[in-house]
């Protein structure tokens, strides 16, 4: 929509009702962070409703602009916005703040259809998806545009706070944002000089705009009392080709507040009624209310009361038609693109088919058939370091999947994870399939994030295995989110050798088998690293990491004989049989393990079957939570009941594992992520009450 300086009342009226949103849920929550909301009501405004191309009822529109809010604390900025844009919340769900089961938990949680294009809250995260956002939307545009058609030509918005320009993660990605002249990104900085501890002036002092500048991008300056400069000098920056841009904007903390204005208190606490009685005297809202309570209205008092009696009795958000039909009559107008966008597409369907159906064959992936049966039997003549061996698959499934991308933080000559015979994208060509994130390990998993979001591109990001430690909280948001994101870790233990401790993982491992929807292969020969790729293409929706050694390992486990079509379906249980002195139920000895200790295994397990006489059984287990979940028959299957010795040999710390070890044991723990709603009712919902775990307890007796 059009700016027009006869909108500013109308402006303010609808900053105001997203303030007044914002305030009530997070006092009917009791907890919350209302101070961004408040403070950044009129930049959503302006957003909104002039700038974002995008199509609420259509919420996947593949060339729609994509707002993230990096600062997730505030989400209540955004569930306000996206109700009034007509995304599928109501005020009741805005009510439902940070309750059991709502749809709007205390940080947004990735979902399309509602207009949520990341999870964001951990600081910087956001951020830096919006860069893979923005580099995505460049590649996609090499991909597929045509002269006269750009199908993509999308722009990515983030509003990030002081604590995102804090993280170093935000440098980094800064850094590559400007690297690669993403003229397509548009950075909002809420520079309110606030966050939990206090004012920015004990932590945080240096010119976040001359950062940027330094780092290759455009920025402007301005304060968000003055709205109209606000709203041209973002039209302006969004404007300038060839750089990412960066505008500052000085707002404050929890503005439209008596006291707690300005504070960091109101940082992330309910206001109080007696602060939003204030609020509400003093703003558009007093319309609404004054209708309501003539008499109590101007008595700060008696409307503190009432609004406590609301706020108790969480009685419905109020209505606010005049605000809505503004939005409504914007999100009408900015539709426009989107219809002209399907006209556009219809005619680039007829004018280039192929390119036409490559784009809808990459929207839903399904691996090529041959690509799988290359996979199933996927063989080498030679031992090999598994990253060498893993390194040739990659280039076999890059060469039958287009959507294949990705790059390694500078060690592509070790990792190998590369596509072989395309180029690396640079600031003036992003057709290439390969990224050179340069040293940045924590912006790569973000911005791979990024490149995975919304799908059409699959990404992987790969480094020593030991420098995971710098993309953990990526790796952790993607397995959140369930993103296909492969990342590519080699140099998987401490036979890295020369390079020492440093280099060396050690309980890398168990702390990726923790996280949550994540499926860690650490393949002991070809065959399996052949299906830890198949099963990441054939089977995942989520992320999976894929172990590469960086050392030749042992000829014997390397041509196992048998059929291969057996052995998959075996693997995708996590677990199988490589070896026995006889078939048994029985066996006197389970020696297991994974990766390179998987040769280790046989030969020791050789050593006792012929010296000791004994029946020995050899087990690999390149997953450990495919195996988890196959369930306890196959577990016994393969590993026997309870009494039978078991040898588990694995190049990585299992300590906390260890710890608790008994024959018979139990372990009381949480095996999701949690979900939003007061602390007591989420911990009841993964049982952890007194009375849960003594039925556990009982069971267990029970049983011994
Ligand atoms: C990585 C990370 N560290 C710490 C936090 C906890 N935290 C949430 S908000 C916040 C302060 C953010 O300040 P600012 O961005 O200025 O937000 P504002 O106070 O303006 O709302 C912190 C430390 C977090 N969410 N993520």
């Amino acid at each position: 929509m059009q700016f027009n300086k006869s909108d500013l009342p109308k402006i303010k009226e609808c900053a105001d009702y997203i303030r007044y949103l914002s305030l009530m849920s997070v006092e009917y929550a009791n907890s919350g962070h209302p101070g961004l909301p408040l403070g950044c009501a009129e930049i959503g405004t302006i957003l909104y409703n002039y700038f974002l191309k995008i199509n609420p009822e259509m919420p996947g529109w593949i060339n729609r602009d994509r707002f993230i809010l990096s600062a997730g604390h505030g989400s209540m900025f955004l569930y306000s916005l996206l109700y009034l844009a007509g995304y599928k919340f109501t005020l009741q769900d805005l009510a439902d703040f940070r309750q059991m089961g709502s749809i709007t938990p205390g940080h947004p949680e990735y979902n399309i259809d509602m207009g949520i294009e990341t999870t964001t809250g951990p600081l910087g995260q956001g951020f830096a998806n919006a860069v893979g956002l923005a580099i995505k939307g460049k590649m996609l545009a090499a991909r597929f545009n045509k002269p006269g058609f750009d199908i993509f030509n999308y722009r990515v918005f983030t509003l990030m706070g002081d604590g995102c320009n804090m993280e170093g993660l935000s440098s980094e990605a800064a850094s590559i944002a400007g690297h690669l002249g993403l003229d397509n990104l548009i950075a909002i900085y809420d520079s309110n000089n606030i966050t939990i501890d206090g004012s920015t002036d004990i932590t945080f002092t240096e010119n976040v705009a001359l950062r940027y500048e330094a780092q290759g991008w455009q920025t402007a300056v301005c304060d968000i009392s003055d709205i109209e400069d606000f709203y041209q000098k973002l039209a302006a920056l969004s404007a300038v080709s060839g750089k990412p841009k960066l505008l500052v904007v000085k707002t404050i903390i929890g503005q439209g507040l008596d006291k707690s204005r300005g504070s960091h208190e109101i940082h992330g606490a309910p206001a109080g009624v007696s602060e939003i009685a204030y609020f509400i005297q003093n703003s558009c809202m007093k319309k609404i209310y004054g209708k309501e309570y003539p008499d109590e209205i101007n008595d700060r008092e008696k409307l503190s009361a009432i609004l406590g009696k609301l706020v108790k009795e969480k009685a419905p958000l109020k209505d606010n038609t005049s605000v809505t039909d503004f939005f409504q009559q914007a999100m009408k107008k900015n539709s426009q693109s989107y219809h002209a966008w399907t006209e556009l597409f219809s005619a680039y369907s007829s004018k280039f088919p192929k390119e036409h159906d490559q784009l809808l064959n990459s929207m839903s992936f399904s691996i090529p058939e041959r690509l799988a049966k290359d996979l199933i039997n996927f063989k080498v003549d030679k031992a090999d370091a598994t990253r060498n061996i893993a390194g040739k698959i990659l280039e076999l499934c890059c060469a039958q999947i287009p959507q294949i991308i990705g790059g390694s933080a500078d060690l592509v000559g070790s990792t190998r994870a590369t596509v072989k015979g395309s180029v690396y994208i640079n600031k003036n060509d992003f057709s290439g399939r390969n990224i050179a994130f340069g040293v940045r390990e924590n912006a790569m998993g973000s911005i791979g994030n990024g490149l995975s979001l919304g799908g059409m591109l699959i990404p992987f990001t790969s480094t020593f295995f030991t420098f995971f430690d710098y993309m953990k909280p990526a790796v952790r948001l993607a397995a959140l989110m369930k993103l296909k994101h492969l990342f590519i870790f080699t140099h998987d233990s401490i036979y890295v050798g020369e390079d020492g401790p440093t280099h060396q993982p050690v309980e890398h491992l168990n702390s990726l088998r923790l996280i949550p929807d994540l499926l860690t292969f650490r393949p002991g020969n070809a065959m399996e690293t052949a299906f830890s790729f198949l099963y990441f293409f054939e089977n995942m929706e989520g992320p999976a990491v894929i172990l590469g050694s960086r050392q030749k390992l042992d000829q014997a486990v390397f041509n196992l004989t048998g059929d291969r079509g057996v052995f998959y379906e075996n693997f995708k249980k996590g677990a199988y049989i490589v070896y026995e002195t006889e078939r048994t139920t029985k066996p006197d000895i389970i020696f297991a393990g994974s990766g390179s200790e998987l040769s280790l295994a046989l030969e020791s397990a050789k050593i006792i079957e012929t010296q000791d006489k004994r029946n020995v059984r050899v087990v690999s287990i390149p997953c450990l939570e495919l195996f988890h979940k196959a369930g306890d028959e196959y577990k016994t299957l393969l590993l026997g009941d309870r009494f039978t010795p078991m040898v588990f040999t694995e190049a990585a710390s299992h300590r906390a594992l260890k710890l608790f070890y008994r024959k018979n044991m139990m372990i009381a723990d949480i095996e999701d992520f949690g979900l939003s709603g007061p602390a007591h009712l989420v911990g009841k919902r993964f049982g952890f009450t007194p009375d849960a775990i003594a039925e556990n307890a009982r069971q267990l007796l029970k049983e011994t």
